[in-house]
């Protein structure tokens, strides 16, 4: 009887697992965040940020929320490791995209990249959060510039293209579009946490709600 009642308990207090990835380029602060959120959410802290070096494959954290519990992967952000991120695709249920806010020579760089990912079929469908991260630092763009200066590069990449092959009708970049004009921006700080817990919560309430749009369909 006892462990039947222990099953049945275990049953229904059993928590859902989310898997997110964090991804970005080196140095966008993307292990600093990672660390500041076990710290928010655990009760053991994350790594000082002084400890943290660059990121060599994946750094893993999981935290546990009242229903769920959501594993985050944290992947290396140096062009070499790029490579290894699109097999996670699959097995996520959200990608959180970190650009460094305060390195506008690198802004670019970080488009073309957060472009290759938008434009993964693997990731069409899962939720994609940009964060715009380093928002304690004075001389970072604040979201509603970064927000524009992804939208003047995407509209200056999209005019080249069409310079070169013609018209852009295609079905797959009007899907793109469509993403890219309803793309959520938060402001965050990885080092002294500001905006992190509207970032997990954002995640949290958009994979629970496309698990409940697949369990739909
Ligand atoms: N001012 C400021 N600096 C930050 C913030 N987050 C990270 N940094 C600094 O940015 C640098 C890179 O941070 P990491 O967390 O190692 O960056 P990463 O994205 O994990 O880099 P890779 O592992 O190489 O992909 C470090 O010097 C951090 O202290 C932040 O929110 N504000
Ligand atoms: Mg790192």
């Amino acid at each position: 009887m006892y462990h039947l009642l222990k099953g049945l308990h275990e049953y229904l207090t059993r928590k859902e697992e989310f898997s997110v990835i964090i991804i970005g380029l080196d140095g966008a602060g993307k292990t600093t965040l990672l660390e500041k959120i076990k710290t928010l959410y655990n009760e053991t802290p994350g790594l000082d940020p002084s400890k943290i070096g660059p990121t060599v494959g994946q750094n893993t954290g999981k935290i546990s929320l009242p229903s769920s519990i959501i594993n985050f992967f944290d992947l290396g952000g140096q062009r070499g490791i790029r490579s290894i991120w699109h097999r996670y695709y699959d097995d996520c249920h959200a990608v959180a995209y970190v650009i460094d806010a305060q390195d506008r020579e690198r802004l670019s760089e970080g488009w073309e990249v957060f472009n290759t990912v938008l434009s993964s079929p693997q990731t069409l469908n899962i939720p994609l959060l940009l964060l715009a991260n380093k928002q304690d630092s004075p001389s970072s763009l604040s979201v509603s510039e970064i927000r524009q200066d992804y939208e003047d590069w995407d509209h200056r990449r999209r005019e080249s293209a069409r310079r070169r092959f013609g018209e852009d009708a295609d079905a797959e970049m009007e899907r793109k579009r469509e993403r890219i004009a309803s793309l959520d921006v938060l402001g965050v700080s990885g080092l002294d946490g500001a905006g992190v817990r509207e970032a997990v919560d954002w995640l949290f309430l958009r994979v629970q709600n496309s698990r409940r749009d697949l369990a739909d369909r």
